[in-house]
């Protein structure tokens, strides 16, 4: 049996064994418990759906892997070039090709398109990011999922909130959503606002938790009264609540045992990191840190404690804004930014500036088509590597099952460079590997995480524990002033009538990747149109036609383009969030019309 785990960005990081005879086979093994005998089928369609590239190619016509690294060699020297590195794979491996930067002068990117406004929120709260065990939630009397659509992004916890309350807020009703006791379906972008509201109702009512704060958030006064800088009225009518949605609210997270499931929905805004900043406040007001059954949980930290052998200390280029055109030279790894960036328009245009665009990747997709020189990679399974989770605290050995029969691995692509730019060559592969693995702790056979713990900040928050947790205390919002808000709304010309793009993931893809086909708007029913009706949907950035569907689960002020329909990145901006440099996929309203 060969032990390896599934490679693809998701929280679940699954255990998976093959058999050496037949290795494509791939069977869910028992090492990480949370795995629970199931994978789905997304793994599936990385290794038997998907067609790979199979040949290296240069300004489309094939060539060998030797010609094709040769010119990769020649496009990394001397002028300026940026690798930009997408989460195809999340294996530690794939940073090895930051040796290729560090050795020739190349830059790096740094923020996120994913969770970096949240995690930055968090880390100035918290001090640091850290994993809420899926033990805890397996304790926990309440769980309040908190824009994060468990069902499509997280199936392995389900069976953990099997008798749970649940309690969901949301803008679509998501199958949790129809299950759960309570929906508050939140209007985008109000999460900041209903969490200060929160926290101002149980200082309010006495209900906070004084002791814990007293011991580990000392501030929790000059909180309240930031808490009280918001007016009451003008936030309800902003976020189109009521006080009977607080109040229901209230009456839950008044319980004993409250788990917060925080997703990076609450966070594609230019002000996410206030926003995971404000729930975590909220939960510190209850002291749910550090105890049995409690905690927010968010996308961890998953290489906290971990020494990286592949940080360096380079030139960095911001992930989700990247200027492409300033670089001759761009390689692109394990990503798709023409396609999962926001505001495809300007990035292809960015794209199409650039004399030598590599792409290192296994399928095609609107990156490979740009580009002008071809690498295929190899999959998880045609190389060893060794992976961490950002949901669960296991580290995963993942062994190679069989050889390539085309492609080349990250480690010997920075191999063949290095020699080719005539550098000292890396250290073997099973050093880097080795490296990583030694850092993590053995329990039971099993690695895991250098500095989990099991009940996250119980002694105090910062690396150590032995700092106190820090409430947010200033905060800027151009919805906020209305002078501000005219503004806003004229730089972005919105009009009252437009809607909100949600562009949450679907059960069909992982993120551009798999269904490339759909090509739907969801809508709620008052807008007017029918289902099958063609559409232009048009933001300020760009439009792109679709086909209605009429749905039932959505706000009335809001439509929805699952994430890996095409061209749904035409539509989003290409503004970043205020710390964290994370990409807001959230920050944009949409107008319909019939073509
Ligand atoms: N099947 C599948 N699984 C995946 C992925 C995938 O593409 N497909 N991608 C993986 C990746 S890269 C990530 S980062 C994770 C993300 O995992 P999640 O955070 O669970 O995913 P999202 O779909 O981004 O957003 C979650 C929910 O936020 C809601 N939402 C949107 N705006 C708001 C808002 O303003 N407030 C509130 N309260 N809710 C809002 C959406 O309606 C959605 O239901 O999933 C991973 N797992
Ligand atoms: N509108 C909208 N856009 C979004 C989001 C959203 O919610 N809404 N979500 C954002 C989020 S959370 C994320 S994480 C990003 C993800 O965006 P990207 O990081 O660009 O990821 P993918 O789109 O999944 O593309 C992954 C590519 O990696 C390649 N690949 C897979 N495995 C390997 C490997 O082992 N080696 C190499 N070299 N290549 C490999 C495959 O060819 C695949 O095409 O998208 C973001 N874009
Ligand atoms: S649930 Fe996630 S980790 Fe598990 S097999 Fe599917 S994509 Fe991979
Ligand atoms: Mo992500």
């Amino acid at each position: 049996m060969i032990h390896t785990a599934c490679p693809l960005d998701c929280f679940d990081a699954c255990s998976v064994v093959c058999d050496r005879d037949n290795p494509a086979k791939l069977v869910a093994s028992s090492l990480v418990p949370y795995t629970n005998g199931v994978l789905c089928s997304h793994l599936y369609s990385h290794i038997h759906k998907e067609e790979r590239i199979k040949e290296p190619m240069i300004d489309g016509k094939v060539v060998s892997m030797s010609e094709a690294l040769d010119r990769v060699a020649k496009a990394l020297s001397g002028k300026p070039w940026l690798l930009w590195r997408g989460s195809g794979n999340l294996g530690l491996m794939q940073q090895v090709t930051n040796l290729l930067a560090k050795e020739s002068g190349g830059t790096l990117t740094h923020g996120s398109l994913c969770d970096g406004a949240g995690n930055a929120g968090i880390v100035e709260g918290r001090g640091v990011n850290r994993l809420l065990p899926i033990e805890q939630i397996k304790s926990s009397e309440v769980v309040v999922v908190w824009g994060r659509n468990i069902t499509v992004t997280n199936s392995h916890l389900m069976p953990y909130l099997d008798g749970k309350d649940i309690v969901v807020i949301d803008p679509v009703e998501t199958k949790i959503a129809k299950e759960a006791s309570l929906h508050i379906q939140i209007k985008p972008r109000s999460d900041f606002y209903l969490a200060i509201l929160l926290s101002r109702f149980i200082i309010m009512e006495d209900a906070e938790n004084r002791e814990w704060l007293e011991q580990h958030a000392s501030e929790w006064e000059d909180f309240y009264d930031f808490t009280r800088s918001f007016r009451i009225k003008a936030i309800l009518e902003h976020i189109g609540l009521s006080l009977n949605d607080i109040g229901d609210l209230l009456i839950k997270l008044e319980s004993k045992r409250v788990v917060f499931l925080v997703g990076a929905g609450v966070q594609r805004f230019e002000i996410g990191d206030s926003t995971l900043r404000a729930i975590d406040a909220l939960a510190a007001i209850l002291g749910l840190f550090g105890k049995v059954g409690c905690g927010v949980s968010y996308l961890s930290n998953s290489r906290l404690g971990f020494k990286n052998p592949f940080e360096f200390n380079c030139k960095t280029e911001p992930i989700a804004t990247s200027k492409f055109s300033k670089f001759s030279s761009v390689l692109i790894q394990g990503g798709n930014p023409a396609e999962s960036m926001p505001c495809s328009l300007e990035v292809e245009k960015e794209l199409n500036g650039v004399e030598n665009l590599i792409y290192f990747g296994l399928y095609k997709n609107r990156s490979s088509e740009l580009a002008n020189i071809i690498i295929p990679a190899n999959n998880f399974l045609e190389k060893d590597d060794i992976r961490v989770s950002y949901g669960h605290e296991y580290m995963q050995r993942m062994n190679k099952a069989y050889d390539s029969s085309f492609g080349i691995s990250e480690y010997e692509f920075t191999q063949e460079i290095l020699k080719r730019l005539n550098k000292e060559p890396t250290e073997s592969e099973e050093y880097y590997i080795n490296f990583w693995k030694e850092q993590a702790r053995v329990v039971d056979e099993k690695l895991i995480s250098p500095l989990f713990e099991e009940r996250p900040y119980s002694s105090g928050f910062g690396v150590d524990g032995d700092d106190e947790f820090e409430f947010i205390d200033d905060f800027y919002d151009d919805f906020e002033d209305i002078k501000a808000l005219r503004r806003f709304r004229k730089k972005l010309k919105y009009q009252s009538e437009d809607m909100w793009l949600l562009t949450p993931k679907s059960t069909k893809n992982l993120n551009s990747q798999f269904a490339k086909d759909s090509n739907t708007v969801c809508i709620p029913r008052i807008i007017g149109f029918v289902d099958g009706d063609r559409v232009v949907v048009k933001s300020i950035w760009g439009e792109i036609e679709l086909i209605v569907k009429v749905v039932t689960d959505l706000r009335e002020d809001c439509v929805l383009i699952y994430h890996g329909t095409k061209g749904v990145n035409i539509l989003t901006s290409p503004v970043s969030s205020s710390e964290g440099d994370s990409a807001c996929y959230g920050d944009v309203k949409v107008k319909l019309t019939k073509v």
